[in-house]
């Protein structure tokens, strides 16, 4: 199935950004589609701009509907997998996410980006240096601007972040290009485990042209064989890094592109982060050299490791986006601090083993403050730790004990829905308590 033929009734399950859009593009379309929404939750976020004539049905299921539609179109928060959808994708009622839906409409070329850590970073650098190229290019997905809206930008180049959620409901998606990062523990609520996981991940491959993967990362590689394979990494190779002169370049085939010093971005998951964009532009024959001021320039996307407040030697920094293990441990690696680091962690487990921050923790000098719903899961990888309700008071009890060269740090390795709308919310309310308080100090 590649569009709507044949299809009269459609059912939105998950209303939010995604099922928002949904509903914008099936009202587009000429066939003069029914739509219906679902949403499991008493107020769906969105509710207040359904068009009118569109039913909505929420806080829970409602199975006729299911039964009775010809397709049915989740939100990336509904697993494929959920007991509910079952009786209908029994009877053959195809089920698909907004981006099969873009994929079915998309008609300029399109580059994708999916892994558990740096995918937004990846994204948003890559649109930036494909537009300074003069390529009027549209970025969206994941990173918080749905695909399907992207459609009325009228792009020459759609450069897409997905989820492994969004990617479970997609099957026809052509891509010019497609990276796969890094794969890492991360929504171990939604999968069996990491191998069902790295599959929904996988599945970006399946109508790429070129497959991007990292070499210092086997579970990225594509388990088809005949696929076109670059790969990017630390060493020489595709897309590397070459040393001359005791100076380190990021490079393709090892001739050397720009010096790791001159990046914008800092750490090492940076040169990687521009190693794959660079990968993706030269996969659809932009070139590098005409991107090169923005890898000087880009400084990154507000939440990942952003210094907010910077007063009196003690510095602010708002990593919210560092949902999961990985990131947090990306975050702590090489860090520089003359003082103590001050971590707050805590939130939305999703079920991962946090076990794997510890050696990072033993070699700081650090005090670590633990909130939210699964805080106290940190307490016992560290005695320096402490637990808190919620953030505010984790910051109202550090604020007294800091000193010049100290860094409050907000790297949480946990999802934010407990106490947040979501990472974004979480990270503006950090950001307020970092200003307000070291106006203070
Ligand atoms: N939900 C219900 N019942 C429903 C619908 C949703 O309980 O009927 C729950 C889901 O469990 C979900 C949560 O509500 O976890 C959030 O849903 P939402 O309405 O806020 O979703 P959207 O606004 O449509 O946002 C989604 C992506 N959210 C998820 O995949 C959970 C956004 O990614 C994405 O930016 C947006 O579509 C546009 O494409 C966010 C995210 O956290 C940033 N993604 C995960 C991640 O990056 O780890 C995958
Ligand atoms: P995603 O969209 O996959 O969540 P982001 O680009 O938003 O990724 O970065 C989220 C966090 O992950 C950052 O705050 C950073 O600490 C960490 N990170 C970024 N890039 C990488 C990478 N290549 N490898 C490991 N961790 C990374």
């Amino acid at each position: 199935m590649t569009g709507f033929g044949g299809v009269k009734s459609v059912v939105v399950v998950g209303l939010g950004m995604t099922g928002l859009s949904v509903v914008k593009h099936l009202l587009r379309q000429p066939e003069a589609l029914i739509v219906k929404v679902i949403d499991t939750r008493e107020t769906p976020p969105g509710q207040d701009q359904l068009p009118e004539h569109v039913e909505l049905y929420s806080g829970g299921w409602q199975q006729d509907w299911l039964l009775e539609a010809d397709l049915i179109v989740t939100n990336p928060g509904i697993a494929l997998a959920s007991h509910q959808l079952q009786p209908a994708i029994k009877k053959g009622t195809p089920v698909v996410g907004d981006i099969e839906l873009f994929a079915w409409a998309v008609t300029a070329p399109v580059i994708a980006i999916t892994g558990s850590n740096g995918k937004s970073t990846v994204t948003d650098l890559t649109g930036e240096m494909a537009n300074a190229a003069g390529v009027k290019t549209a970025v969206g997905g994941n990173i918080g601007f749905a695909a399907l809206d992207l459609l009325e930008q009228e792009a020459e180049l759609y450069v897409l972040e997905l989820s492994s959620f969004q990617l479970e409901t997609t099957s026809s998606l052509k891509l010019k290009a497609a990276a796969f990062l890094n794969l890492s523990e991360d929504h171990m609520d939604r999968y069996q485990g990491m191998a069902d996981y790295r599959q929904a991940k996988l599945r970006i491959f399946d109508n790429a042209d070129v497959c991007i993967v990292n070499r210092d990362d086997k579970e990225t590689y594509p388990d088809i064989k005949g696929k076109t394979v670059k790969s990017f990494g630390f060493d020489e190779g595709n897309y590397g890094c070459v040393i001359q002169n005791g100076v380190s370049y990021l490079a393709i085939d090892s001739t050397p592109i720009i010096a790791a010093d001159e990046l914008g971005l800092v750490g090492k998951h940076n040169i990687a982060n521009s190693l794959v964009a660079i990968a993706l532009l030269d996969a659809v024959g932009i070139k590098v050299a005409s991107t090169l001021e923005i890898l000087r320039t880009y400084n990154g996307l507000t939440h990942r490791c952003q210094v907010v407040a910077d007063n009196k030697g003690i510095r602010w920094v708002n990593d919210s986006k560092a949902t999961n293990v990985a990131s947090t441990l990306a975050a702590l690696s090489g860090l520089k601090i003359d003082g103590k680091l001050h971590l707050l962690v805590g939130g939305v487990g999703k079920g991962a083993d946090f076990s794997e921050l510890s050696p990072a923790l033993h070699d700081l000098n650090l005090m670590m403050y633990c909130f939210g719903e699964d805080g106290d899961q940190f307490l016992s990888l560290d005695p320096r730790s402490q637990q808190c309700q919620t953030m505010d008071e984790a910051i109202e009890n550090l604020f007294p004990t800091l000193a010049e060269g100290d860094m409050v740090m907000l790297s949480p390795a946990c999802a934010s829905f407990d106490q947040y709308a979501n990472f974004m919310a979480r990270g503006d309310a950090f950001t307020q308590l970092a200003r307000q308080y070291s106006t203070e100090s």
